[in-house]
């Protein structure tokens, strides 16, 4: 069979045959499997045919074409239904099939990690997931809208947590874990999402060249006149400082207005009533006008609110008390010994209020929205019997390694966050190796790699552990300073391998470390981070009384989101850094209950174009995601696996013994087949199902072999034929 045009029709092996102008399909059949030079040429002749895909072992590498490459049709689909993995080529299909199939014969819930740096192509991976689930799996006996509703809450998620990026056009600023739950029958019927740390920051401050969230432009472009009218806004966002930071309100890969169409559609499909989303709005339109408000200092230099009219559409949208909003924006209440003080606000003071209140408002209203969805895709089935025998499928989109010019605390989490899931990947792909040894009785051979619990210990160890001593100093607010942070983290993890800053560095690599920064040595690199911002980041502070007047409110999202008992709490609430840790030890135990599966996605360019294969930027990627170490895991004993019956089918007719039936054990008939073949006993072994061939090159003999019994068979046809005539 010849290679389709279309890329599908092709077995793993004939391809194989076709290897110096494709590529190998599997990165173990790499003859020089250490080289990362070798890997990367690998991918570059595989992108160049667009073939996006290619395997290590199990594992799916995904590099992003910038270009529709008609591969996600409902045919492609019914293509990779029910065949296996290896004998079509590598597609994300064939993992969402296996996976799939996998779930429903062994009843094991699963999870598909998919993971890559910002533009990679997660998202658009996860969506392709979602569409195969949605379009191929059966539909529920009742409640079958909740395929729909799986689908639609991804428009409503990524306008309101996705935004125009540097790096990406949509550039998802949230991490997610969505859970996809089938009954007995392989049918979708509810779903749950986690969402990580979304970057509130963009709210009030944008890059140049970036945006905020893209519902603001969505509602301001697309909303009618009448909604606009009752929110108090007009069309242009340059009317909105928030908006207008980033100088780039209009992006050509974005249709605002279409866009908000798709996602108006979606908040109905996934049960919001036209209350709710007047509510909803009024907190995205109350977010701008926030932005609006200035303040002028009086002659105690105290901050005055100037912009009355803003104040009056924040109070009615909002639902709030004016005068309560006016004095919370402009004074700081304190309870000392019992009593409660006012202090005024100075201008610096009042401007950072006013945004810590628009973040909060932001992102708790996001939180706000992640449940909502989660009460809309939940089961409504959750009593009947056949709720009680559901597995799950798990997809995890979340952030990938961040490594930029200038580093703070957001990557200090998202990288922390990468340790954690590296660590995991290291040890289940270590882990089902050895099962599958063991299930095949098979000696294992011990496999050296670098393991970097050492890492996530600096980072979350107990008392010692960074986010701690950063707590720590948390709790000393007047006195500790970013700066004496640093000093604390210097004199607790002094000689640690993986730490350094200017005073602990030779001379050497002094001059490369600011004062005021810490460099961690990743498993994937160095990255050094800038320690300003770290304290107020990670108390993320809300004065109380501006708390105090968000729990008044009565738009009832608002009252959802701010609840009373949080002014109650005698107990400091988790930091920021605290919290994260937390969720991400809960994601970890999630994910460790689940038969895991990757995909790793790889950016080839940095200017989002088509047939643009970047060496170094690929180079970073393969070494960030950890490839090499994978292949090298996966490698370690065998290139080749392959169930007795398979190789027997493809190979059998090179043998006079096996040709053109067996009629014995398929493990038998292997055994005459590779003996004739002329193996080696140090080139392979036989396991209970499968064959294991240690080398590529002594696979590509054998199909060499094949390919020069095709030709003199199909030879002697055309012979035969000519004979005939
Ligand atoms: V981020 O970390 O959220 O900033 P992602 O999620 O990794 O990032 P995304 O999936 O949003 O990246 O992909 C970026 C863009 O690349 C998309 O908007 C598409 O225009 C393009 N893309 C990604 N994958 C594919 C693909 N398989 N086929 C075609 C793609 N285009
Ligand atoms: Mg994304």
């Amino acid at each position: 069979m010849a290679l389709g045009s279309d890329g599908v029709r092709v077995t793993m092996e004939s391809a194989l045959t076709a290897r110096d102008r494709v590529g190998v399909q599997d990165f173990v059949l790499l003859e020089n499997f250490t080289s990362e030079a070798a890997f990367i040429e690998n991918l570059r002749r595989r992108f160049r045919e667009n073939l996006i895909y290619t395997y290590i072992g199990p594992v799916l590498v995904s590099v992003n074409p910038y270009r529709d490459l008609q591969i996600y049709s409902r045919q492609h689909m019914e293509r990779y239904r029910g065949v296996s993995f290896y004998e079509v080529p590598p597609h994300l299909f064939a993992v969402a099939d296996t996976v799939y199939r996998a779930l429903r014969t062994e009843r094991r819930d699963q999870a598909v990690m998919i993971s890559g740096e910002s533009g990679a192509g997660k998202t658009e991976a996860t969506k392709r997931l979602l569409q195969f689930y949605a379009e191929t799996c059966p539909a529920p006996e009742r409640g079958g809208a909740v395929r729909d509703r799986l689908l639609q809450s991804n428009p409503v998620l990524e306008a309101f947590g996705n935004a125009k990026t540097l790096r990406n056009d949509n550039s998802s600023r949230f991490g997610k874990y969505m859970d996809v739950q089938f009954d007995f029958k392989g049918a979708p019927v509810g779903g749950h999402i986690l969402s990580y740390l979304l970057e509130k920051s963009r709210v009030v401050h944008q890059n140049h060249g970036e945006r905020n969230f893209h519902v603001f432009y969505q509602l301001l472009e697309g909303g009618e006149e009448e909604t606009l009218r009752r929110l108090g806004l007009e069309r242009n966002p340059q009317s909105y400082l928030y908006l207008v930071k980033g100088q780039c309100a209009k992006v050509s890969s974005i249709n605002d207005k279409s866009d908000w169409k798709v996602v108006r559609k979606a908040l109905t499909v996934i049960d919001f009533t036209e209350d709710e989303v007047e509510d909803l709005l009024s907190i995205v339109a109350s977010v701008l006008h926030l932005g609006n408000i200035h303040f002028a200092a009086d002659e105690e230099s105290n901050a005055q609110v100037t912009t009355e009219n803003q104040l009056k559409y924040l109070t009615r949208l909002l639902s709030v008390e004016g005068s309560t909003l006016r004095e919370a924006l402009t004074h700081r209440k304190i309870i000392a010994k019992g009593e409660e003080l006012l202090s005024p606000l100075n201008l610096e003071q009042a401007a950072y209020a006013r945004d810590a209140l628009a973040k909060a408002v932001y992102s708790r209203t996001f939180t706000w929205l992640v449940g909502k969805i989660n009460r809309s895709l939940a089961s409504k089935d959750a009593e009947s019997p056949s709720w009680r025998s559901t597995t799950v499928l798990g997809l995890l989109d979340i952030y990938g390694f961040e490594v930029f010019q200038h580093n703070s605390f957001e990557q200090f989490c998202i990288n922390y966050c990468n340790e954690k899931l590296q660590q995991l990947f290291i040890e289940l792909t270590l882990k089902s190796e050895q099962e599958e040894y063991e299930a095949e009785g098979i000696a294992w051979e011990p496999v050296q790699y670098f393991n970097n619990k050492i890492i996530c210990d600096l980072v979350e160890e107990k008392f010692k552990g960074i986010i701690s001593i950063l707590d720590e100093e948390c709790l000393r607010p007047g006195e500790a300073t970013d700066l004496t942070f640093l000093e604390k983290l210097e004199d607790t993890v002094k000689h640690h391998p993986h730490f350094l800053t200017h005073k602990l560095a030779d001379q050497r690599t002094r001059k490369s470390l600011g004062r005021g920064e810490f460099r961690l040595l990743h498993y994937a690199g160095e990255v050094t981070y800038s320690v300003t911002g770290f304290l107020d980041k990670n108390n993320d502070l809300l004065f109380r009384n501006l708390k105090e007047t968000m729990c008044s409110s009565k738009n009832p999202i608002m009252s959802q989101c701010f609840d009373r008992n949080e002014l109650s709490d005698k107990k400091r609430p988790e930091t920021v850094a605290t919290q994260f840790k937390m969720s991400l030890l809960q994601l970890v135990e999630i994910l460790q209950s689940k038969e895991p599966a990757y995909v790793r996605c790889i950016k080839p360019n940095d200017a989002k174009q088509p047939g643009r294969f970047d060496e170094v930027l690929i180079r970073h990627q393969v070494k960030y995601l950890g490839l090499m170490e994978n292949l090298r895991v996966r490698r370690a004993g065998f290139a080749y696996r392959r169930k007795y019956e398979a190789f027997l089918q493809r190979y059998k007719s090179l043998c006079p013994e096996t040709w053109p039936t067996w009629a014995g054990r398929p493990q038998d008939g292997v055994a005459v087949l590779v003996r004739h073949l002329g193996y080696k006993p140090e080139e392979y072994k036989m396991g209970r199902t499968k064959i294991f061939i240690r080398f590529p090159k002594t696979l590509f003999a054998t199909e060499d072999a094949l390919e020069v019994r095709r030709q003199s068979l199909a030879t002697k046809i055309q012979a035969a034929w000519r004979g005939f005539h």
